[in-house]
């Protein structure tokens, strides 16, 4: 991490900072220039601080030097635009004062200021000066990007760890606590939430007779499909193996047989696609469904109820669903 932005620093170093003076007195202009390109720096001048206004909107220079007294503007003023616009807050500006301008420095310092240099401008003094503002810049510039990208990276890991690797669907992890969350909801607003547990019959035969890749395929296909036929607040997840939940919020026991028989059905229906194959195949599923609070009062009762529904669909023949 330290090489990277290492990196970053120095790949920035090689740019040309341009260097933006804002003066109406020609020769005062002039100084400046002769002293900025001969160190390096591009410079670009304006006479007035509407068009310095406007250059630093348009294509924001590493740094502004400006003077206090301009025709139609008063420098500090430009200052305060500057620092109140988000585009331009972190932009340097250096204030050129009147060597016992301490009032101007104080009420520059007010208005966002970052350095001041007086007039006459000493050569030295001006570049380390431009040299120390712009590398400031630099750095707050790359800090923030970092902080972006930090961002950017823990958003998706918060996703992936929620996140089954195969389906896409939420994971055994997630699934607890969407049911602790909907259950303690469930509790506050006394409505119903069912649980359903669907799991495929005679899996092990499909991927012996398909290949166990084509398993994985069709566990896909399978995770899509229910998720395209659920409402949004519904939470599908991946429980295991060929295992899979859903939570149905605000769901009665007669409506969870009513989703239970549809997905059942819709499943039977389905063909899933087979690799190397034109032909496709087909796939069952048992369903135990069980009801918050009528069945169970808390979510471990809860999910061991739905599993012994489960297990009576299999016994029962398979391709059922059984409510507790
Ligand atoms: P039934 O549920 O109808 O009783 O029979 P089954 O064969 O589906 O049941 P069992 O639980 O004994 O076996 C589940 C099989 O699912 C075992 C395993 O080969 C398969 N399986 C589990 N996870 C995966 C997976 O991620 N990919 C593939 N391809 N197969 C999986
Ligand atoms: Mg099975
Ligand atoms: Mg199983």
């Amino acid at each position: 991490v330290t090489a990277d932005l290492a990196r970053t620093i120095k790949e920035s170093e090689t740019k040309r900072d341009v260097i933006l003076i804002v003066d109406d007195d020609p020769s005062n202009r002039l100084l400046l220039k002769e002293i900025l390109t001969s160190n390096g720096y591009e410079v670009k001048m304006a006479r007035k601080g509407g068009e310095a206004l406007n250059m630093v909107q348009e294509d924001p220079p590493s740094a502004v030097i400006l003077d206090v007294l301009l025709p139609d503007m008063n420098g500090l003023q430009i200052c305060r635009k500057m620092k109140s616009s988000k585009q331009t807050r972190f932009i340097p500006i250096v204030l050129l004062t009147a060597l016992r301008g301490n009032q101007e420095r104080i009420q520059g310092i007010e208005a966002g200021a970052d350095d001041f240099i007086s007039k006459p401008v000493h050569r030295v003094e001006l570049i380390t000066r431009i040299k120390s503002l712009v590398r400031i810049k630099r750095l707050n510039e790359i800090l923030e990007q970092k902080v972006e990208e930090l961002e950017a990276v823990k958003e998706k890991l918060k996703t992936l760890a929620v996140t089954d690797g195969l389906t896409a669907v939420y994971n055994y992890r997630a699934f607890r606590r969407q049911l602790k969350h909907e259950i303690s909801r469930s509790k506050r607003f006394r409505m119903p939430v069912s649980l359903l547990i669907i799991d495929i019959d005679h899996f092990k035969e499909y991927n012996d007779q398909f290949g166990h890749l084509n398993g994985d395929r069709a566990l896909q296909q399978f995770a899509s499909l229910l998720k395209k036929n659920i409402r949004e607040i519904d939470c599908l997840a991946r429980y295991g193996g060929e295992e899979f939940t859903v939570i149905l919020p605000g769901t009665d026991k007669r409506s969870s047989a009513f989703v239970a028989e549809k997905l059942r059905g819709l499943i039977e229906k389905a063909n899933f696609a087979l690799m190397d194959r034109t032909e496709s195949s087909r796939i069952t599923v048992s369903i135990g469904a069980a009801t918050y609070p009528d069945d169970a009062e808390d979510e471990e009762t809860l999910i061991h109820l739905t599993d012994q529904a489960l297990y009576q669909a299999k016994r029962n023949g398979r391709n059922r669903f059984v409510l507790v």
